[in-house]
């Protein structure tokens, strides 16, 4: 369902793009003052036309405009920001949200320098070519240089894995804090955001003096930002902060309600509360003065009239009212996984690489294991040689010899073109399990373009699995500019499965889509592409993907039994 705030970031998109094009001021304003208007409506306007067929009567909302925020309720997108942003780099806006950095100013840089996202503005000012521009000069270039400086400090948040690697062995240090009985961590890192802002710790005991010391003595603390009695905060010395609350047993189920969020999740929370006569805060949920829930989650969401909700659906994305209607969907889970339909045999020593996979496979209980050949561009030098990928069925005989309760596939990775066509010709194609092709260039196609390439590789009669759909690396690149309704609707059409990349800096596909590809009805596979047999433990990332995007066990391919997956794979339905 589409929300309010996607409807205002729309229209602020739309002002953006207007002001850097120079076009009349009034019309710029009139999108600015929709987006505040529609983003502080206090109902979900998506609901009200479905229920309605129309929009309640809002200021400064004329016909044009009301028909604009339909048009983006019903199809997802906006006709005319889609061809406003044609003219446009798709990170040029980025700039405007440098302090300091108007439109006009992203503009010059822009038509002067081909300026056109914040990594091409450092390097200009590292080039010291925004002082020669007219106008600049070098007090404003050393201006701009710390805004730039500053955001990208205060944007840093932490991949999700790398996050838990620091969490884990913390939470097991004032787990081990005599008198501790829970200790967990909440915030996006419970929630399973893909990337953490910092580490909120929560920890139950009489006696919360040990603990704080237990975390301000730790040894990978390189700072202490503050400790008190019942509290503290830290930063480790890979810069990521850590948050501490010790509280009582008794409020447990409140404290964690609330330090997990989302914040927008605990407002709509606290609002239900209030329509309801209660009061909702972090020792419990109170009507008057007594207090009627708060030991665990359960209570609190029982005592609001709501189902328990899983922390990775807590974002305000329509999980409330779900919850009010019943039980939410029952999410994927790892233990749900049979198999993973994308390992990588390392070059050479193949046969050990392969040998240890599988292991780490059977030992997961997994019924089946794809290994990859690559085939495309990442194969390095030369041309793909079908003829040697041909050569690995052979190799993995010896190995499924030795480890038969684990299904070994052959697998071929093919580079999707700039064009769309597959990076081999067709015949090789054949002699595989299955056929995962991905994009490994080109990601900034205008959306047309990016999106017909990957149009037309999902039409290709042998291609099963797009893996990591959108490209993105998380701090370092953005997803790429896709229709992914069409996209989806491509899948479904001609059985294709969507990868949900676990690796680290992907996670992708990301949860939004996921949401978007159940409710087109096409199936996901979680995939660790290991590497090694420790990159399987990534997976459970990924799983928190698809949870956080509504996923059951029946959308996801690789929970199905092997015969299943086969037929799948072979386009019989
Ligand atoms: P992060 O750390 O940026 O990845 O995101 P979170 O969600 O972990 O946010 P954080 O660490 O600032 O706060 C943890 C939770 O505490 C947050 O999800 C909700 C709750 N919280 C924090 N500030 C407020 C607030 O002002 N109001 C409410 N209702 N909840 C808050
Ligand atoms: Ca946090
Ligand atoms: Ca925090």
């Amino acid at each position: 369902m589409v929300q309010n705030a996607d409807v205002a970031s729309l229209f602020d998109q739309i002002a953006d793009l207007l002001e850097i094009r120079g076009d009349n001021p009034f019309r710029v304003r009139a999108y600015r003052n929709a987006a505040r208007t529609v983003g502080e409506w206090p109902q979900n306007l998506s609901e009200i036309l479905a229920r309605t067929g129309a929009l309640p009567r809002m200021p400064g909302i004329g016909a044009d405009l009301d028909g604009k925020i339909r048009e983006i309720l019903t199809t997802g997108h906006l006709a005319t920001l889609d061809t406003l942003r044609e003219a446009f780099p798709p990170h040029l806006t980025d700039l405007l949200e440098i302090p300091g950095l108007g439109p006009r100013k992203v503009k010059t840089f822009y038509e002067e320098l081909g300026i056109h996202d914040v990594a091409g503005l450092s390097r200009a000012l590292r080039d010291h070519r925004i002082a020669a521009l007219p106008g600049f000069g070098a007090k404003s270039e050393e201006r701009i240089a710390k805004s730039v400086a500053s955001r990208l400090a205060k944007v840093r948040r932490y991949r999700l894995a790398d996050a838990a690697r620091q969490a884990l062995p913390l939470l097991d240090a004032l787990r081990s804090v005599r008198g501790v009985r829970d200790a967990v961590v909440a915030g996006s890192f419970r929630r399973m955001r893909e990337t953490v802002g910092d580490l909120d710790f929560l920890v139950t005991s009489e006696d919360p003096g040990p603990v704080v010391e237990r975390l301000v003595g730790y040894g990978e603390v390189d700072r202490i930002l503050a400790s008190g009695p019942t509290k503290a905060s830290v930063v480790l010395r890979t810069g990521l902060q850590v948050d501490l609350r010790v509280l009582p047993q008794i409020s447990f189920g409140a404290a964690l309600v609330y330090f997990t969020g989302s914040k927008p999740h605990n407002i709509a929370l606290r609002r239900l509360a209030q329509e309801k006569g209660l009061k909702i805060n972090e020792y419990g949920v109170f009507r008057g003065k007594e207090r009627i829930a708060g030991s665990s989650e359960e209570s609190v969401y029982r005592a609001l009239g709501l189902a328990p909700i899983p922390p990775e659906l807590r974002e305000d994305r329509g999980e409330i009212q779900a919850a009010a209607r019943g039980p939410l969907p029952e999410l994927v889970a790892l233990s749900d996984l049979r198999g993973d339909l994308h390992a990588r045999a390392p070059g050479t020593g193949v046969i050990n690489g392969v040998a240890g996979l599988a292991r780490a496979a059977r030992d997961r209980g997994f019924a089946y294991l794809a290994i990859t050949g690559s085939g495309g561009k990442s194969s390095g030098r030369g041309r793909p040689d079908p003829d040697r990928l041909r050569a690995k069925k052979k190799d993995l005989d010896p190995i499924q010899a030795t480890i038969p309760d684990v299904a070994l596939l052959l697998a071929l990775e093919v580079e999707i073109r700039a064009d769309g066509s597959l990076g081999l010709p067709d015949e090789a194609l054949s002699d595989f399990d299955l056929v995962v092709g991905a994009v490994e260039d080109h990601f900034d196609l205008s959306r047309e373009a990016q999106t017909a390439r990957v149009l037309r590789a999902i039409e290709h009669p042998r291609l099963n699995i797009l893996a990591h759909p959108t490209g993105r690396l998380l701090g370092e690149r953005e997803p790429a500019d896709l229709d992914m309704l069409r996209i989806l609707r491509k899948a479904r059409e001609h059985q294709v499965a969507l990868e949900i990349d676990a690796r680290p800096d992907r996670l992708d596909l990301p949860d939004l889509y996921c949401r978007m590809a159940k409710d087109e009805g096409v199936l996901l596979a979680p995939s660790a592409v290991a590497q090694d047999p420790e990159d399987f433990d990534n997976l459970a990332f990924g799983v928190g993907q698809a949870r956080r995007g509504w996923i059951e066990k029946n959308n996801v391919l690789t929970t199905r039994p092997l015969e299943e997956v086969r037929r799948f794979l072979e386009k019989r339905t």
